[in-house]
């Protein structure tokens, strides 16, 4: 099984580079923005609560998105490896993400952190906001909320990892064909 945790701040292209991968890789996608969204689309009151939070830019609690997860892993015990896209995103949840796979005799390979300029990020996360329909991209504030959030919980994740040699930074800017071509030759020596 080959796990792999694709990291960056919010609007890094993660979601974006996500589809390509799993396209390439046949891993299974585990978003926890995407099932957090599912939920608020379904009224299901796990996502009537999470909206409130997601629309000021804060994080959902820990519990939440660790069951999530989860439930999503039970879910597919046939997969060759997982991609976790926006998880975990603070201490606690990596710990979590640890022992879960641990149940499950495997680990995560490599955490693949995406670098980009904050300038980029709100930039970028403007502009979805423009045809999104995804009510904490069109204002700048909860933009810039969402990325305190990261350097405040989120950043720290990934000095988890480190302390396991687990982590390598790619440059999240340029075309998406580039970067996808460097988080592929990382992917490639470890697979
Ligand atoms: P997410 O859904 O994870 O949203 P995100 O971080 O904003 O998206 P992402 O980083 O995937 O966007 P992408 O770069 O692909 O989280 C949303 C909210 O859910 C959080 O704020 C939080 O409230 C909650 N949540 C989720 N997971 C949680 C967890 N584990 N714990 C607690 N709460 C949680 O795309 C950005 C834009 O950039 C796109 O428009 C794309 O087209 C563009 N783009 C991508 N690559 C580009 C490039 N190379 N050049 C130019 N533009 C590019």
């Amino acid at each position: 099984m080959f796990n792999l945790i694709l990291f960056g701040p919010p609007g890094s292209g993660k979601g974006t580079q996500s589809e390509k991968l799993i396209a390439k890789y046949g891993l299974k996608h585990l978003s926890t923005g995407d099932l957090l969204r599912s939920e608020i689309a379904n009224q299901t009151p796990l996502g009537v609560e999470a909206k409130k939070l997601m629309d000021k830019g804060q994080l959902v609690p820990d519990e939440v998105v660790i069951g999530m997860i989860s439930s999503a892993l039970d879910t597919n015990p046939e997969a060759k490896g997982f991609l976790f896209d926006g998880f975990p995103r603070t201490a606690a949840q990596a710990e979590a993400l640890d022992k879960l796979l641990e149940l499950k005799k495997t680990s995560i390979a490599v955490m693949l952190a995406l670098n980009v300029t904050e300038e980029e990020l709100v930039k970028r996360l403007m502009k979805r906001g423009e045809t999104s329909g995804r009510s904490d991209d069109t204002n700048e504030n909860v933009i810039r909320a969402r990325i305190t959030e990261y350097h405040n919980k989120t950043a720290v994740v990934a000095d988890y990892y480190k302390n396991f040699d687990k982590v390598v930074m790619v440059k999240g800017e340029g075309t998406v064909n580039d970067i996808f071509s460097s988080l592929s030759a990382e992917i490639d020596t470890r697979i």
